[in-house]
């Protein structure tokens, strides 16, 4: 079975950017055939991965994408991304919407949490003039109630279920999993978080309220990553905002983003007045005498005051870095044919897959195909020619063939 399509959560307190991101994130700037995936539901979509395509490095003229889209020779890799109900202070004790938000929440692998980084809302998201409100309370209030939910579901019947795994005969681990399933925990959070903690060997029933809480709050930073989207980057009171940021978590990933940027440059695009894909650090004007004299002033204002001063509008920068440096994502084409580098129509790289960094050739062949997996004879690095065994680590871009005994055809 292909893996799962990964989700991303979009959070963050009310009038932050958050559905502008995810309006600006899941519109598809090009006429595109087949689009593999469109809209799930009202505030679930598609987005993208953006990355070299493989075609490119193997010379190749082209590819014939399947469940990915290439475009200019960048491969666009699709993952669910979800708009969440707005957080207010509270929201672990069910204030406002969080009880929504709190279920919305349950199945992301990774969030974003959007704050704005132009202080022009206060806590409880209602506007305020730029540069009044400081978005590093906003970090450390909306992590806390995730924190606090995490904690309020774990620790529910704690003693109940810690006595029943201390009596014996289950193991730790699985018992653990399998009491987190419900928030999309797998069995590596669990031992990741058990290692962490220095919980590994102490009884269930004997751990502190302090112990369970620190257990809590590390699965959560384990299993939902969180990278910040410094939205709202575009006025000017943002940029101390950021510096600030920066130096205050040196050791998170904060993204400078201008979500509206974003959402109107996918739109000129789509309309056909700018030649732009997302991510792009510059944009360029197609006809000139198509657009009006507002939409050329707000097109240069974005060059100037996002791309110009930023780099990009973020938007990108942001999915991209969520799954390749936070969740260390890389990806991986499998091919039937290791010298044409097609499946068996002939499609040249027609998948892409997005994978843990570690995972290896054996494991790859599980996810195609049940059958791959269980009768891998052995595979072969279509780049090298060469052939490796099932313990072999995937490495980034790697095109694999998989030689099994029960060979789909
Ligand atoms: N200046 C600026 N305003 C933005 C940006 N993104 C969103 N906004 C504005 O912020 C307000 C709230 O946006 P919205 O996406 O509805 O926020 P949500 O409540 O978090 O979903 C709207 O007036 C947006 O136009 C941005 O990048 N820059
Ligand atoms: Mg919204």
């Amino acid at each position: 079975m292909p893996p799962p399509q990964p989700l991303v959560g979009i959070i963050g307190k009310t009038n932050v950017g958050k559905s502008t991101f995810f309006a600006a994130a899941t519109l598809v700037p090009v006429e595109v055939s087949n689009r593999p995936f469109t809209t799930i539901k009202p505030n679930i979509g598609v987005g993208y991965l953006r990355k070299k395509c493989v075609h490119v490095e193997l010379g190749l003229p082209k590819c014939d994408p399947k469940n990915s889209l290439c475009i200019d020779g960048w491969r666009f890799i699709p993952v669910k991304i979800m708009d969440v109900a707005g957080l207010i202070p509270g929201a672990h004790r069910g204030r406002g919407l969080g009880n929504k938000f709190m279920d919305d929440l349950r199945q992301a692998d990774v969030l974003i949490h959007v704050i704005d980084a132009a202080g022009a809302t206060d806590e409880e998201g209602r506007p305020v003039p730029p540069g009044t409100y400081d978005p590093i309370e906003e970090v450390e209030r909306i992590e806390f109630e995730v924190n606090e939910w995490f904690y309020r579901i774990i620790s529910r019947d704690w003693q109940k279920f810690a006595r029943h795994v201390d009596s014996g005969g289950v193991d730790v681990i699985d018992a653990l999993t399998e009491r987190l399933s419900g928030l999309s925990i797998k069995k590596h959070h669990v031992v990741e978080t058990l290692r962490r903690t220095g919980l590994e060997s102490k009884k269930l029933s004997t751990w502190s309220e302090e112990e369970l809480k620190k257990f809590a709050y590390t699965l959560r930073e384990i299993s939902k990553p969180m990278i910040i989207a410094a939205n709202k980057a575009d006025l000017p009171q943002a940029e101390e905002n950021i510096r600030r940021l920066r130096e205050r978590y040196h050791n998170r990933i904060i993204v400078p983003v201008s979500a509206e940027a974003e959402l109107a440059l996918r739109r000129a695009a789509k309309a056909g007045f700018i030649k732009y894909l997302p991510g792009d650090r510059d944009f360029e004007i197609i006809d000139e005498s198509r657009l009006t004299p507002r939409q050329r002033k707000g097109l240069e204002y974005i060059r100037e005051h996002v791309l110009k001063k930023w780099g990009s509008t973020g938007v990108q920068e942001v999915l991209n870095r969520a799954f390749f440096e936070l969740l260390d994502m890389i990806t991986v084409y499998p091919v039937e044919d290791q010298n044409k580098f097609t499946d068996h129509h002939g499609n040249i790289l027609p998948d892409v897959y997005l994978v843990k960094r570690g995972t290896t050739a054996r494991e790859l062949a599980y996810m195609i195909h049940t059958d791959l997996g269980k009768s891998f004879l052995y595979a072969i690095n279509a780049k090298t020619k060469q052939r490796v065994g099932e313990d072999y680590v995937l490495k980034d871009d790697d095109v694999i063939k998989i030689v099994a005994a029960l060979a789909r055809r």
